[in-house]
This record gives C-alpha cells, sequence and structure tokens, in this order.
C-alpha cells in the first residue's frame, strides 16, 4: 500500500490508526508537496489535488474517514472496527463521519471569521447546524463515552476524534471543555499518540 501524505495535513490524523494497527512497515509513505499536488502526476492519482491519499493494489482512496474505515475493517482482527454485523457498528460509522463532516466543517468555517448571524442564516444547509448544536452533540457523546465512545473497547472512532478534538482546542477553535478532558486525556495516554503534538501543546 502507498500513502500520499503531507505533513502539515489532516493526513496526519491516520498515524496514530497505522501505528495502532501495526501496520506502518507495510505501508509506503510518500510526502506529496502542496505545490506538486495539482501537478498532472498527482492529479492522475487523486484528481481533486489533495492528500491524504491510500492506494491498495491499485485501488484508490481518498478522504480520511474513507481511509479510517478501510483500514479498520481490512484490518479487523486487530479490534479497531466492529463487524457488520455488530450492533455498535452505527454508532462507530456515525462517530467515524461526524469527524469526516459536520465537525471538521465547523473548524474550517471558524477559520474563515463567519458572523453567527451568517452561520445562523445558513443554518439548515450547513453540516454542523450551528455552534450550540455541535456543542451539543459533541457534549452528549463525552457524557456516554464509557470510557471509549462504543464502550469498554477503544475503535478508529476515538482516534479519529480524538486527534481532532485536540488539534482544535490547540488552535483554539473549540475550547477546552472539562467534559472532553477525561476521554482526551484517555486517548492522549496512548503510544500511538506520542508523536502528536497537539496532545502536549493543550498540556492533556
Ligand atoms: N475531503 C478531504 C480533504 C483533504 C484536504 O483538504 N487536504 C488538504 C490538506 S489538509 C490538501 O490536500 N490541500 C491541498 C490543496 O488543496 O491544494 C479529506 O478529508 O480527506
Amino acid at each position: 500500500m502507498k500513502l500520499y501524505n503531507n505533513s502539515q495535513s489532516r493526513g496526519m490524523t491516520l498515524l496514530p490508526l497505522l501505528k495502532e494497527l501495526g501496520i506502518e512497515d507495510q505501508i509506503e509513505q510518500i510526502q506529496v508537496p502542496y505545490k506538486e499536488m495539482h501537478q498532472a502526476e498527482y492529479l492522475s492519482i487523486n484528481p481533486m489535488g489533495k492528500v491524504p491519499c491510500l492506494v491498495d493494489q491499485g485501488i484508490v482512496i481518498s478522504e480520511v474517514a474513507a481511509i479510517f474505515t478501510y483500514l479498520a475493517d481490512k484490518y479487523i482482527e486487530q479490534g479497531l472496527a466492529p463487524a457488520l454485523d455488530d450492533p455498535k457498528r452505527g454508532a462507530y460509522l456515525k462517530w467515524m463521519f461526524f469527524c469526516h463532516g459536520p465537525l471538521t466543517e465547523y473548524m474550517d468555517i471558524k477559520g474563515f471569521h463567519i458572523s453567527n448571524e451568517q452561520i445562523e442564516a445558513k443554518r439548515s444547509s450547513l453540516t454542523f447546524g450551528n455552534e450550540d448544536s455541535l456543542f451539543a452533540f459533541l457534549k452528549n457523546g463525552m457524557k456516554e463515552v464509557n470510557p471509549y465512545l462504543l464502550g469498554e473497547k477503544i475503535s478508529a472512532a476515538d482516534l479519529y476524534l480524538a486527534y481532532w478534538l485536540v488539534f482544535a482546542i490547540s488552535f483554539k477553535i473549540l475550547p477546552y471543555l472539562d467534559e472532553f478532558k477525561p476521554f482526551i486525556q484517555l486517548i492522549g495516554s496512548r503510544d500511538s499518540m506520542k508523536d502528536v503534538p497537539w496532545f502536549q501543546k493543550i498540556n492533556a
């Protein structure tokens, strides 16, 4: 497998997953400089000119959540994805795609400094709704963790959510709410997260 990535990109969310799955040595990691992403060679792999992008036996998988889901399923024996017939599968997918959709949309929009009035006017078409709905969803999720999103077993969704939360908190996109602390500290204490700089930045 080849993973096209850039060390300044959201593709970095995948590195703890590779470690947890124990597959770092099975993946050739290729750094694509930003200035080369829109050149013909890389566009022939991902016509969007974006990283990350995983290529497995000729199959091209772009989109972070798709790569998370694909790898956790491919190495399902590592226990990071509930099986297709596991009742926890629904909640797992919900968290995975919440991170990919509403959470990252909110983070991007915050960076544009768009006013709350403008957000409110577009609330029904924004995937996160508004700030209150995003926080309500997150706080409720954090209330239900026990200690992980799916209960006693960690999943790939925990790794993805914790990475984005800690990234957003360290860049002051999200506040470091008390409700987030036990979850962030638990995931931050894993070996797979020790090279993720954002945990140290917020003293998690
Ligand atoms: N929807 C894609 C977005 C990927 C994305 O936006 N990647 C950025 C880096 S964080 C990128 O490759 N930007 C290069 C460019 O657009 O020129 C995903 O989540 O995987």
